[in-house]
Formats: C-alpha cells, sequence, structure tokens
C-alpha cells in the first residue's frame, strides 16, 4: 500500500478497505487507467453540439474542430473555464457569508461580530466611516457593500487596492483589474462559449482578471468576513489524523467548506442537554472532527482535531466509527453515499446547493443556525447505538501540531511581542538567514502517492533555509507528519530558518487555513513589499507557490491569481494544455514577460523543489541582496 500514501493511517485504513472489500477512490482511479489522452492534452472540445470534437495530436488526423478552431483555443478556453469554475466556488462561499455578516448585524441566527477591530478596519476600506456608529450599524453597511461587489458592472474590486501600486497599474495597463467578481466569472464563461473569443491569449488574459477577481474578490472576502464574524484566528494547538476519533465518544466528522455549519456545530456540541443526551446513549461526550477546508476553518478558531485530508475522506467511514458525517459543499467525493450505506455512518446533506441521492438532507438555514446545528447532532447521537464494536477499527496514529497563523499575528511575532511589525521577517530575507518563503497549498489526487508530493517538497525546501506557509491539505499532510509543531525546526530547517523558529518559538511551517485563506498570504506579500527594502512590486520579491498534488479546478484559480500576482507557480502534473506547444510555451514562459509571474510543472517533487529554489536565488540576485547565509544544500 505504500506507493498509494506515506501515511500510516492511511496505508493501515487502506488494508482494512481491502479486507472488508470496501471500494475506494484509488480503486476507481485504477480502473479509469488508461486515461483520454485526448482529455489529458486538451484537445478534445465539447463547447457546442457539432462536437465533441478531438484533434490529432500527430499531426495527422484533423487539426481543428468543426468551427474551425483549433488546438491553442481548445486549450485555452478549457483552462479558462476551469478558472472561472474555481473563482465561483470560491467566491459564492464569500457571498455566503457576506450574507451571514448581514444577518449577524441584524441579530439574526445566533451569530455575533467576534472581531470588532477588524470590522472598522475593514469597513475603512470599503469607504464606510465608523465614528459613532455601532458594530451592527457599521457590519450591516459593509455587508450591502461587500454583496455589491459581486454583481459589479464596472470599476475595481476594493481589495484589489491592497496590492502595491505598480501591481495596480499593470493590471490596469494589461486590462485586467477585476470588475465585479460574478461579472468576470460570467464574461469569461461568455467569451468561451462557441464563436466568441479564439486568440487564445486574450482568453488568458481574461482567466487572470478572473482569478484576480478570486484572489482579490472572492477568497480574500470570505477570509476577511469570516475573521470579522468567527474571530481571527491565533496560534492555536490541536492534533490531527485519523486517530483523533473516539471508541467511546459520538463521531461527528464535518467535511466540506464553509464555516458557517461547522462554527455552530462546534457550539452546540457543548450545548449541556445534547452532552447528558450522549451520555444517555452510552457515550462518554461528542468528538467533532474535520475534513478537507471546514476542517481547517474550525481548526483554526477552535482547535478541533482533524481527521484528515481530501483522500482519507472514505477512510474516516471505513473505520466504522463515524457515527454521523455531515457535508455541505466542495470536495464531497460521490462515493461517500455507497460506502456510508455499508455502516451505520449517517451521511447528511446540509446545503441546497450539493444533495446526493438517498441521502439524508437538514437544511441547513443561517437564520435558524443554532437550531439546525442542534438538530443535526441529535440524529448523530441517537445513531451512536448501532454502531457495531466489531468492525470499529480507528488507527492509532494522531500527531500535534500548531495552526492559526495569520497576517495579523505571524510576522508580527517575529518583530517581538510588543512591536508588530514585518521589519524582522525583510530583514531576514535580506541579510540571508531566510532564503525566501514559499506557499505549498492544494489538494491530494490519486495519481500521486498521497501526501508524498506536499511533504517531499516541503522538506526540501526547509533544509535549504525557506519559510513554508501552507493551507488547505497541504496542511494537514503536513501536519500529520509533524511539521507544524516547533521542534520540527530542530529536525528538517536549515540552520538560518531553524534560528528564527527556535528565537520566535514557531513551526518552520506556518498553516494559515482553508484555501480561501490562501489570500492571507496576498495580504502577506503586500505587508513584505510596503515593509520595504524588496522592492515595490510582488515579482521582485524571492517567493512562489506550489500545489505538488493538485486536482480541483479551484487550485487551477489559485495558481492564476499569484502568477496574475507575479509569482512563479509549481503544480505537479501540467494542465490540460500539453497539445498546445503555444499555449505551454505562454504559461511556462511568457507569461513571466507580461506579469512577473509563470507556472513551472514538475512531477519530481525534489526537482520542483531545486527549480523554486534557483528562482528564489534568482530573485535574490536581481535585489542584489547577499548571498544565502549558509551554503545552499541544493548545490
Ligand atoms: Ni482546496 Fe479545500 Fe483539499 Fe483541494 Fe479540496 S479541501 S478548498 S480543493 S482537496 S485543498
Amino acid at each position: 500500500m505504500k506507493e498509494k500514501s506515506v501515511d500510516k493511517a492511511t496505508v493501515k485504513m487502506l488494508q482494512v478497505a481491502k479486507q472488508e472489500r470496501l471500494e475506494t477512490i484509488w480503486d476507481r482511479w485504477e480502473a479509469q487507467q488508461p486515461q483520454c489522452g485526448f482529455g489529458q492534452l486538451g484537445l478534445c472540445c465539447r463547447i457546442c453540439n457539432m462536437g465533441p470534437c478531438r484533434i490529432d495530436p500527430f499531426g495527422k488526423g484533423p487539426q481543428r474542430g468543426v468551427c474551425g478552431a483549433d488546438a491553442d483555443t481548445f486549450t485555452a478556453r478549457h483552462l479558462a473555464r476551469m478558472v472561472a469554475a474555481g473563482t465561483a466556488a470560491h467566491s459564492d462561499h464569500g457571498r455566503d457569508v457576506a450574507h451571514t455578516l448581514l444577518l449577524a448585524a441584524e441579530g439574526k441566527g445566533g451569530y455575533r461580530i467576534k472581531d470588532p477591530v477588524k470590522l472598522r478596519k475593514v469597513a475603512a476600506e470599503f469607504g464606510i466611516g465608523t465614528d459613532s456608529k455601532s458594530d451592527a450599524e457599521i457590519a450591516k453597511a459593509l455587508a450591502h457593500k461587500v454583496l455589491a461587489e459581486f454583481g459589479q458592472q464596472e470599476g475595481e474590486l476594493t481589495f484589489a487596492h491592497r496590492a502595491p501600486k505598480a501591481r495596480q497599474e499593470l493590471w490596469r495597463r494589461l486590462g485586467i483589474m477585476p470588475r465585479g467578481i460574478d461579472r468576470e466569472v460570467v464574461e469569461t464563461m461568455h467569451r468561451t462559449t462557441m464563436g466568441v473569443d479564439t486568440d487564445y491569449y486574450n482568453i488568458i488574459l481574461q482567466a487572470m482578471r478572473t482569478a484576480l477577481a478570486d484572489g482579490w474578490g472572492g477568497s480574500m472576502i470570505s477570509t476577511e468576513l469570516q475573521d470579522i464574524l468567527f474571530g481571527t484566528p491565533t496560534p492555536i494547538r490541536s492534533r490531527v489524523n485519523l486517530g483523533v476519533l473516539k471508541r467511546d465518544e459520538v463521531n461527528v466528522v464535518v467535511h466540506g467548506h464553509e464555516p458557517l455549519l461547522s462554527e455552530m456545530l462546534v457550539a452546540a456540541s457543548r450545548d449541556p442537554e445534547l452532552q447528558q443526551l450522549a451520555r444517555q446513549k452510552g457515550a462518554k461526550g461528542i468528538t467533532i472532527a474535520g475534513i478537507c477546508c471546514t476542517a481547517n476553518e474550525i481548526l483554526m478558531r477552535h482547535g478541533i482535531p482533524i481527521a484528515g485530508n481530501f483522500l482519507q475522506q472514505e477512510l474516516a467511514l471505513a473505520t466504522g466509527a463515524v457515527d454521523a458525517m455531515i457535508v455541505d459543499v466542495q470536495c464531497i467525493m460521490p462515493a461517500l453515499v455507497s460506502l456510508s450505506q455499508c455502516f451505520h455512518t449517517k451521511l447528511i446533506a446540509t446545503s441546497p446547493k450539493a444533495k446526493f441521492p438517498n441521502v439524508e438532507f437538514v437544511e441547513f438555514k443561517e437564520e435558524h443556525a443554532i437550531d439546525s446545528a442542534k438538530e443535526i447532532l441529535r440524529i448523530a447521537i441517537e445513531n451512536f447505538p448501532k454502531r457495531e464494536p466489531r468492525r470499529t477499527q480507528i488507527p492509532d496514529e494522531s500527531m500535534d501540531l500548531i495552526a492559526g497563523f495569520t497576517t495579523e499575528s505571524v510576522f508580527r511575532f517575529l518583530g517581538g511581542r510588543y512591536r508588530a511589525t514585518f521589519r524582522p521577517l525583510n530583514d531576514a530575507i535580506i541579510d540571508g538567514r531566510l532564503r525566501g518563503a514559499v506557499g505549498v497549498v492544494g489538494c491530494n489526487n490519486p495519481n500521486t502517492p498521497h501526501d508524498w508530493g506536499h511533504l517531499t517538497l516541503t522538506q526540501e525546501l526547509l533544509k535549504n533555509d525557506v519559510l513554508v506557509v501552507t493551507s488547505g491539505c497541504s496542511a494537514i499532510a503536513d501536519a500529520k507528519c509533524g511539521l507544524l509543531r516547533p521542534e520540527a525546526a530542530y529536525k528538517y530547517a536549515g540552520p538560518g530558518l531553524r534560528e528564527i523558529c527556535e528565537a520566535v518559538g514557531i513551526p518552520p511551517v506556518l498553516h494559515v487555513g482553508a484555501c480561501v485563506d490562501n489570500s492571507r498570504i496576498l495580504t502577506t506579500l503586500a505587508e513584505i513589499v510596503s515593509e520595504g527594502g524588496l522592492g515595490e512590486d510582488f515579482a521582485k520579491l524571492p517567493v512562489a507557490g506550489s500545489a505538488p498534488e493538485w486536482m480541483s479546478e479551484k487550485a487551477v484559480a489559485i495558481g492564476f491569481y499569484f502568477v496574475a500576482s507575479g509569482a512563479l507557480v509549481h503544480f505537479n502534473t501540467p494542465f490540460p494544455v500539453l497539445g498546445s506547444p503555444k499555449m505551454y510555451k505562454l504559461l511556462t514562459e511568457d507569461l513571466e514577460k507580461i506579469v512577473g509571474g509563470k507556472f513551472l510543472f514538475e512531477p519530481d517533487p525534489i526537482k520542483a523543489a531545486r527549480a523554486i529554489l534557483a528562482h528564489l536565488d534568482r530573485k535574490r540576485a536581481e535585489l542584489k541582496l547577499r548571498e544565502p547565509m549558509y551554503t545552499p544544500v541544493y548545490a
């Protein structure tokens, strides 16, 4: 099983699944081999009913679709649509959070403003006067202004103004400053439909504008408004991996993305009446554990343990110990439905946007949030006695971690307790103790051994004095391996990074939250630029991003907004564009001359890490910074 995962708990559970003849994502992946070559190369078009059309990659058969579109147009249109879908996912999440902020302002649903300081700061950015107004008044005005940015037709997204001036000017010059969030998604869908935009370069420009509407729009709105509503995270301890499930407690696994429900489930699980009910049913208590990004959300703010990342969702059910799995939206495998039916586990869908055939649906209404949460927990508790102890197999593995780093909390530590400043971070980069910083983020994918890409790449960067920030399922991979503990610095970090981690007491890998919280990385980069000494734009910084096991369209949108913001971004497997050499060259070379960032596709995580290190060193040289303080380990 080793080749499927490097995580011990996962390997154990795969053995259990095999014994019990339970089908998993790896089985289905194998059954799909070999996968469609036209699809992989991006040479299949299904956009209109004259098709589906295919282009022959060997140059012998047709080189155009029925309408005359060629490989460049095929691949660009398809990729732009992936960006639009990813942007839509993050942004629809942001919209729901904005609605919830409005409810909180109106005193409905049991939500409260937990970070009034951030409320006022963000409101000021949106041009809302905050003097002598109550939190509720400000929140109401802010929610309306934010909601208006989704349907905005002209103008610029407010948060885009957080980017350095030079970057904003570049976006305006290129015509890719995002106008309205929904507008960019709709325009991408329009321009990529039959017979509209044919120029692959022009399509990719719009894809970048759409992605910017995600990073500096939908995702940033999600992050900032969630901080206002649920509190801006601060460093917090917890545990991770399937071993956090308990034999003698009601286990409720929350899986999906939006913390609106999971926040309330956490609150409801502390309700004395429900605790009492759990005891009546023979359980010692109620354990809540998360999967995927919803896990990261409640980990960051409440220290709720994490059961696992994307590829572990089926394995959590296979433990037989989950009394209810509550799902909302995104990254929920349809396979959970049949798998849950092999156990007593209740799978409960909660979002009208994501229903599953034959699955119990308990609509989560923000207006009655706490009541919905209690109803759902009650179902889980009532289900506990049906658990079959004979079929309950929880692996022992679990690991300590520290999460909860944000733009506000993290780098300010580096300035010491009393001085909140990014100066020491910039200085550490300037004097070469830190070679640079890299965001390692994103999914798992059965096409790569589970967690292997994340861990190999991250460890290679750490030993070369690169500070790593992480989010999403990558963060969960790092956590399981112990990289989110301060002591990991002794084992994995190069001497410069270790020195900093030791002095400040932070782990060498900083967990910044869910995938929408990649926006925290953008905000952090903006702070680094404005602190000074490292150039006047993102493209000058010795930084990069990586998604070493990507699978989701959301990852494509994230990659695009980092590239459009001026960063080098690595993906292990290429986008489905290999059928067009021009598109490949645009993405991996030419974009750098246009926006300062570009994509790097490299399946080998060590080679990828070295290419990233070489990039950081090139950026350092351009800034005329000192050589990295310690001999390069990679040379
Ligand atoms: Ni991100 Fe979160 Fe994980 Fe990938 Fe899915 S959970 S939003 S898409 S799989 S990192």
